[in-house]
Protein backbone atom coordinates (compact mmCIF):
# COMPACT_ATOMS: atom_id res chain seq x y z
CA UNK A 1 0.00 0.00 0.00
CA UNK A 2 1.65 3.57 -1.12
CA UNK A 3 1.59 5.78 2.21
CA UNK A 4 1.62 9.23 2.22
CA UNK A 5 0.27 12.27 4.09
CA UNK A 6 -1.28 15.05 1.68
CA UNK A 7 -2.59 17.27 4.87
CA UNK A 8 0.41 20.15 3.93
CA UNK A 9 1.92 19.75 0.56
CA UNK A 10 4.92 22.20 0.14
CA UNK A 11 5.04 23.34 -3.67
CA UNK A 12 8.42 24.95 -4.11
CA UNK A 13 8.92 28.02 -6.34
CA UNK A 14 12.94 28.98 -7.20
CA UNK A 15 11.65 32.71 -7.56
CA UNK A 16 9.88 32.85 -4.28
CA UNK A 17 12.68 30.50 -2.72
CA UNK A 18 15.65 32.76 -4.14
CA UNK A 19 16.51 34.37 -0.91
CA UNK A 20 17.64 30.88 0.70
CA UNK A 21 17.09 28.12 -1.85
CA UNK A 22 14.50 25.29 -2.48
CA UNK A 23 16.51 22.75 -0.71
CA UNK A 24 17.34 25.03 2.82
CA UNK A 25 13.35 26.11 2.23
CA UNK A 26 12.25 22.23 1.74
CA UNK A 27 14.47 21.33 4.75
CA UNK A 28 13.03 23.60 7.17
CA UNK A 29 9.07 23.66 6.28
CA UNK A 30 9.34 20.06 6.67
CA UNK A 31 10.66 20.56 9.96
CA UNK A 32 7.92 23.10 10.54
CA UNK A 33 5.43 20.35 9.77
CA UNK A 34 5.12 19.91 5.92
CA UNK A 35 4.21 16.51 5.46
CA UNK A 36 4.78 16.38 0.98
CA UNK A 37 7.39 18.94 -0.97
CA UNK A 38 6.80 18.52 -4.93
CA UNK A 39 9.66 20.19 -6.91
CA UNK A 40 8.00 22.64 -9.56
CA UNK A 41 10.36 24.83 -11.79
CA UNK A 42 8.91 24.97 -14.94
CA UNK A 43 12.05 26.43 -16.81
CA UNK A 44 14.52 23.84 -15.77
CA UNK A 45 16.40 21.64 -17.55
CA UNK A 46 16.14 17.82 -16.86
CA UNK A 47 19.80 17.90 -15.65
CA UNK A 48 19.27 20.43 -13.33
CA UNK A 49 15.70 19.15 -12.02
CA UNK A 50 17.64 15.75 -11.47
CA UNK A 51 20.25 17.89 -9.48
CA UNK A 52 17.91 19.92 -7.50
CA UNK A 53 15.92 16.55 -6.71
CA UNK A 54 19.01 14.79 -5.37
CA UNK A 55 19.57 17.55 -3.14
CA UNK A 56 16.27 17.82 -1.84
CA UNK A 57 16.62 13.88 -1.74
CA UNK A 58 19.21 14.31 0.62
CA UNK A 59 17.52 16.91 2.84
CA UNK A 60 14.68 14.70 3.65
CA UNK A 61 16.27 11.69 4.13
CA UNK A 62 15.24 10.88 7.41
CA UNK A 63 12.03 12.16 7.58
CA UNK A 64 8.65 11.30 6.59
CA UNK A 65 8.12 13.59 3.83
CA UNK A 66 7.70 12.88 0.34
CA UNK A 67 9.23 13.83 -2.39
CA UNK A 68 7.26 14.73 -5.76
CA UNK A 69 8.22 16.01 -8.81
CA UNK A 70 6.62 18.48 -11.53
CA UNK A 71 5.97 17.35 -14.69
CA UNK A 72 9.32 16.05 -15.62
CA UNK A 73 9.11 12.16 -15.89
CA UNK A 74 12.82 11.49 -16.38
CA UNK A 75 14.02 13.44 -13.80
CA UNK A 76 11.01 11.72 -11.16
CA UNK A 77 12.62 8.40 -12.37
CA UNK A 78 16.58 9.66 -12.06
CA UNK A 79 15.51 10.80 -8.73
CA UNK A 80 14.00 7.78 -7.48
CA UNK A 81 11.33 10.53 -6.45
CA UNK A 82 8.30 9.44 -3.89
CA UNK A 83 5.95 10.88 -7.04
CA UNK A 84 5.28 12.34 -10.08
CA UNK A 85 2.84 15.13 -10.66
CA UNK A 86 1.48 16.47 -13.80
CA UNK A 87 -1.23 18.58 -15.11
CA UNK A 88 -3.66 18.00 -17.98
CA UNK A 89 -1.38 20.10 -20.25
CA UNK A 90 1.78 17.06 -19.81
CA UNK A 91 1.51 13.64 -20.42
CA UNK A 92 -1.49 11.84 -20.03
CA UNK A 93 -1.83 9.84 -16.65
CA UNK A 94 -2.02 6.47 -17.98
CA UNK A 95 1.18 6.48 -20.21
CA UNK A 96 3.42 8.01 -16.80
CA UNK A 97 2.04 5.55 -15.18
CA UNK A 98 3.42 3.25 -17.57
CA UNK A 99 6.85 4.93 -17.08
CA UNK A 100 7.57 5.17 -13.33
CA UNK A 101 5.63 1.93 -12.78
CA UNK A 102 2.80 0.57 -10.51
CA UNK A 103 4.88 2.09 -6.73
CA UNK A 104 5.58 5.34 -7.69
CA UNK A 105 3.16 7.76 -6.38
CA UNK A 106 1.23 9.78 -9.33
CA UNK A 107 -0.47 13.21 -8.76
CA UNK A 108 -2.85 14.83 -10.71
CA UNK A 109 -4.16 18.52 -11.12
CA UNK A 110 -8.06 18.99 -11.94
CA UNK A 111 -9.42 21.96 -12.57
CA UNK A 112 -13.61 21.25 -13.63
CA UNK A 113 -15.63 18.56 -12.19
CA UNK A 114 -15.65 16.29 -14.95
CA UNK A 115 -12.08 16.23 -14.84
CA UNK A 116 -11.92 15.24 -11.40
CA UNK A 117 -14.49 12.26 -12.54
CA UNK A 118 -12.68 11.07 -14.80
CA UNK A 119 -9.66 10.26 -12.65
CA UNK A 120 -9.01 6.41 -12.48
CA UNK A 121 -7.91 5.12 -9.55
CA UNK A 122 -6.34 2.61 -10.83
CA UNK A 123 -3.56 4.88 -12.35
CA UNK A 124 -3.86 8.10 -10.29
CA UNK A 125 -3.32 8.22 -6.77
CA UNK A 126 -4.18 11.73 -5.51
CA UNK A 127 -5.43 15.15 -6.90
CA UNK A 128 -4.32 18.24 -7.33
CA UNK A 129 -8.10 21.07 -7.08
CA UNK A 130 -7.99 24.52 -7.95
CA UNK A 131 -7.13 27.20 -7.99
CA UNK A 132 -9.66 27.92 -5.39
CA UNK A 133 -8.45 30.94 -5.37
CA UNK A 134 -7.18 33.45 -7.66
CA UNK A 135 -3.26 33.53 -7.05
CA UNK A 136 0.06 35.69 -8.82
CA UNK A 137 1.97 32.45 -7.82
CA UNK A 138 0.83 30.86 -11.06
CA UNK A 139 -0.44 33.74 -13.80
CA UNK A 140 -1.91 31.69 -15.93
CA UNK A 141 -4.10 29.55 -14.15
CA UNK A 142 -7.94 28.41 -14.90
CA UNK A 143 -10.97 30.10 -13.48
CA UNK A 144 -11.37 30.01 -9.45
CA UNK A 145 -13.40 27.57 -8.08
CA UNK A 146 -14.37 28.66 -4.52
CA UNK A 147 -14.96 26.40 -1.21
CA UNK A 148 -18.06 25.56 -3.10
CA UNK A 149 -16.58 23.94 -6.06
CA UNK A 150 -13.83 22.47 -4.25
CA UNK A 151 -16.79 20.81 -2.25
CA UNK A 152 -18.57 19.40 -5.75
CA UNK A 153 -14.93 18.30 -6.95
CA UNK A 154 -13.86 16.41 -3.90
CA UNK A 155 -17.65 14.71 -4.29
CA UNK A 156 -16.48 13.45 -7.62
CA UNK A 157 -13.07 12.32 -7.28
CA UNK A 158 -12.66 8.95 -6.85
CA UNK A 159 -8.98 9.27 -5.12
CA UNK A 160 -7.60 11.91 -2.50
CA UNK A 161 -7.18 15.81 -2.86
CA UNK A 162 -5.28 18.26 -1.70
CA UNK A 163 -6.38 21.73 -2.63
CA UNK A 164 -4.59 24.36 -4.22
CA UNK A 165 -4.12 28.18 -4.91
CA UNK A 166 -4.52 31.12 -2.91
CA UNK A 167 -4.34 29.27 0.42
CA UNK A 168 -2.64 30.43 3.19
CA UNK A 169 -3.30 29.14 7.29
CA UNK A 170 -6.71 30.67 7.56
CA UNK A 171 -7.98 28.90 4.90
CA UNK A 172 -7.46 25.02 6.23
CA UNK A 173 -10.65 25.18 7.75
CA UNK A 174 -12.69 26.10 4.79
CA UNK A 175 -10.78 23.65 2.68
CA UNK A 176 -10.73 20.46 5.28
CA UNK A 177 -14.11 21.14 5.68
CA UNK A 178 -14.70 20.91 1.72
CA UNK A 179 -13.61 17.47 1.85
CA UNK A 180 -10.22 18.17 0.95
CA UNK A 181 -7.44 15.71 2.67
CA UNK A 182 -5.38 18.98 2.73
CA UNK A 183 -3.98 21.69 1.03
CA UNK A 184 -1.10 22.72 -0.90
CA UNK A 185 0.81 25.78 -0.85
CA UNK A 186 3.46 27.92 -2.51
CA UNK A 187 3.68 31.29 -1.01
CA UNK A 188 2.53 30.90 2.02
CA UNK A 189 5.76 28.98 2.65
CA UNK A 190 7.89 30.08 -0.05
CA UNK A 191 9.82 33.39 0.24
CA UNK A 192 8.06 34.41 3.51
CA UNK A 193 10.73 35.77 6.43
CA UNK A 194 10.49 32.47 8.20
CA UNK A 195 9.72 29.09 6.41
CA UNK A 196 9.89 27.07 9.60
CA UNK A 197 7.17 29.05 11.46
CA UNK A 198 5.10 29.65 8.38
CA UNK A 199 4.45 25.74 7.95
CA UNK A 200 4.23 25.20 11.48
CA UNK A 201 1.13 27.84 11.12
CA UNK A 202 -0.47 26.08 8.49
CA UNK A 203 0.10 22.61 10.08
CA UNK A 204 -1.18 23.97 13.66
CA UNK A 205 -4.63 24.98 11.22
CA UNK A 206 -5.15 21.99 9.73
CA UNK A 207 -5.06 19.96 13.13
CA UNK A 208 -7.36 22.69 14.80
CA UNK A 209 -10.09 21.98 11.90
CA UNK A 210 -9.40 18.57 12.05
CA UNK A 211 -9.79 18.61 16.22
N1 LIG B 1 -1.56 25.33 -9.38
C1 LIG B 1 -2.75 25.90 -9.23
S1 LIG B 1 -2.65 27.33 -8.34
C2 LIG B 1 -0.97 27.14 -8.13
C3 LIG B 1 -0.55 26.00 -8.77
C4 LIG B 1 0.83 25.51 -8.82
C5 LIG B 1 -0.11 28.11 -7.39
C6 LIG B 1 -0.50 28.21 -5.95
O1 LIG B 1 0.34 29.15 -5.32
P1 LIG B 1 -0.07 29.91 -3.99
O2 LIG B 1 1.07 30.86 -3.77
O3 LIG B 1 -0.14 28.89 -2.91
O4 LIG B 1 -1.36 30.60 -4.25
MG1 LIG C 1 2.36 20.34 -15.19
Amino acid sequence: MKSFDLSLYLVLDPLLCAGIGMVETARIAVAGGATIVQLRDKHASTASMIETGRALKRALAGTEARLIVNDDVEAAVAIDADGLHIGQDDMDARAARHLIGPDMILGLSVETEALAAAIDPSVVDYAGIGPVFATPTKPDHKQPIGFAGLARMVDLCPVPSVAIGGLKAEHAAGALLAGADGIAVVSAICGTPDPRAAAAEVARAIRRARS
